[in-house]
């Protein structure tokens, strides 16, 4: 890269600057969590440096492992039941799970969970073995994803993604679609609200998009049409399983007329219009089915 472009570089959104505004919105908070999520950084900063080395897979794992214990032990915010008993008088408030180098025969990605220690003093198991709604989210406001990527010349990691707004449907059916859909898909591709238009990805597997609404937020809709009166999908196998995992994640789950596990099915084989996803999302549209009824 050319300086003059070098130069404007110090405008980017780096995670460590992310991190920081999102902590002076807390100022109540002594910032143990973002000193906590910088020497994580830190730690996948080194780790990014000896895998480009190509470093031979097994030492990394071990490599791994001892970089992000020693980094967590060394941020003083940190409890380590196992490798390293955190000398009192500099424990924390956080205990920190993680899998340095998940799938590490493709050696993708470190999986961290940080969850709050209840109470001061002694770490116990009932610390660790929260469950996983208790996790911290890298997130601030309503949830929400931000990507960022190493860059490795500059050792920082950048904002490449912003808040990823999905929405997921067979824009095939368009001509089909009842209002309330149309007037969704409309609004997620010209919001009239400021906010940047949504993402459109359809992969044509009800698993694997809602697996992706799952991990991303957003919405999948496969809502009842002219071609598909009652839907396509089925409600015992396809819509009910889908819900129930949306709405265990804190989403909803909605037929266009009611919230989908209340749906009765009469056969094995009956389908339902389903729309399940984000809650602010799946409230949107139930906003619009509602102005439809009342129109009717
Ligand atoms: P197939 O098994 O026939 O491919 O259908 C898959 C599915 O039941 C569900 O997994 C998808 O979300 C949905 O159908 C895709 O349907 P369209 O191809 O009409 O979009």
């Amino acid at each position: 890269m050319d300086h003059a472009s070098d130069a404007h570089r110090t405008d980017l959104m780096t995670i460590t600057r992310y991190v920081l505004n999102e902590q002076s919105k807390h100022p109540e908070s002594r910032g143990d969590f973002a000193i906590l999520l910088n020497h994580i950084v830190l730690g996948c900063t080194f780790v990014c440096s000896a895998v480009s080395k190509g470093e031979e897979q097994k030492k990394l794992d071990v490599l791994s492992n001892e970089v992000f214990v020693k980094a967590l032990v060394s941020s003083g915010r940190t409890e380590d039941e196992e490798a390293t008993l955190v000398d009192p008088s500099k424990r924390g408030r956080y205990c920190v799970c993680f899998d340095p180098l998940d799938g590490s025969s493709n050696i993708d990605c470190g999986i961290f969970g940080i969850y709050m220690i209840k109470h001061d003093g002694e770490l116990t198991l009932a610390d660790v073995m929260q469950p996983g709604k208790n996790m911290l989210m890298l997130s601030t406001g309503s949830g929400g994803v931000n990507g960022f990527t190493l860059d490795l010349p500059l050792g920082e990691f950048i904002l490449t993604h912003l808040d990823i707004k999905i929405y997921s449907v067979n824009e095939g059916n368009v001509k089909n679609w009842d209002e309330p859909t149309a007037k969704f898909v409309e609004k997620c591709k010209f919001p009239n609200n400021g906010s940047s238009p949504k993402s459109l990805r359809y992969i044509g597997s009800m698993v694997a998009d809602v697996h992706r609404t799952l991990l991303y937020g957003g919405i999948f809709l496969y809502p009842a049409d002219k071609k598909s009166p009652n839907g396509k999908l089925r409600a015992l196998y396809e819509a009910f399983p889908m819900s129930f995992l949306m709405e265990q994640a804190g989403g909803q789950a909605f037929t266009g007329k009611q919230r989908a596990l209340d749906l009765v099915p009469k056969k094995i084989h009956e389908r339902s219009p389903i729309v399940l996803g984000s809650d602010d999302d799946v409230e949107e549209i139930k906003a619009l089915y509602a102005a439809q009824e009342k129109k009717e």
